[in-house]
């Protein structure tokens, strides 16, 4: 009976270290319905490192229903998104060199998924940031909070 208790606790701990390697990656699911699966995500600030994995389960084209993933402050948002509408589709409807982008993914359709790796020295603790998809009319309803944890 103890050696099983042993083994339960072993097995929690090993939990808990694959959740704390998990915090410098994040899987965020798209889909036809103009909808990201998450509205906050959190960076941990022990991480070097963050990857932002996007998958598009929908069906319909990326020139349709195209979805990407952009961070930036929240202060910056509307600028960006507003300021990207006619920069097309080749250029994942931002403006080139947009310095306040901070990171970003290229748009994909439905059944495709990409990522973005960025260095969390970008962040700021106490900064306000959000996430968004900069696809034309997208970004009202798809956006998020993302925050560097402590
Ligand atoms: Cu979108």
């Amino acid at each position: 009976m103890k050696k099983y208790a042993y083994a339960i606790s072993a097995l929690l701990m090993a939990g808990a270290q694959f959740a704390q390697a998990d915090e410098c990656s994040f899987t965020l699911n798209s889909n036809d319905a103009m909808q990201f699966d998450q509205k906050n995500i959190t960076v941990s600030s022990a991480c070097e490192e963050f990857t932002l994995n996007l998958v598009h389960t929908g069906k319909l084209p990326k020139n349709v229903m195209g979805h990407n993933w952009v961070v930036s402050k929240t202060d910056d948002l509307k600028a960006i998104a507003s300021e990207g509408m006619t920069a097309g589709v080749d250029n994942q409807y931002l403006k080139p060199g947009d310095e306040r982008v901070i990171a970003f993914t290229n748009l994909i359709g439905g059944g495709e998924s990409t990522s973005v790796t960025f260095p969390v020295s970008k962040l700021t603790a106490g900064e306000n940031y959000s996430f968004f998809c900069s696809f034309p009319g997208h970004y009202a309803i798809m956006q998020g909070t993302l925050t560097l944890a402590p």
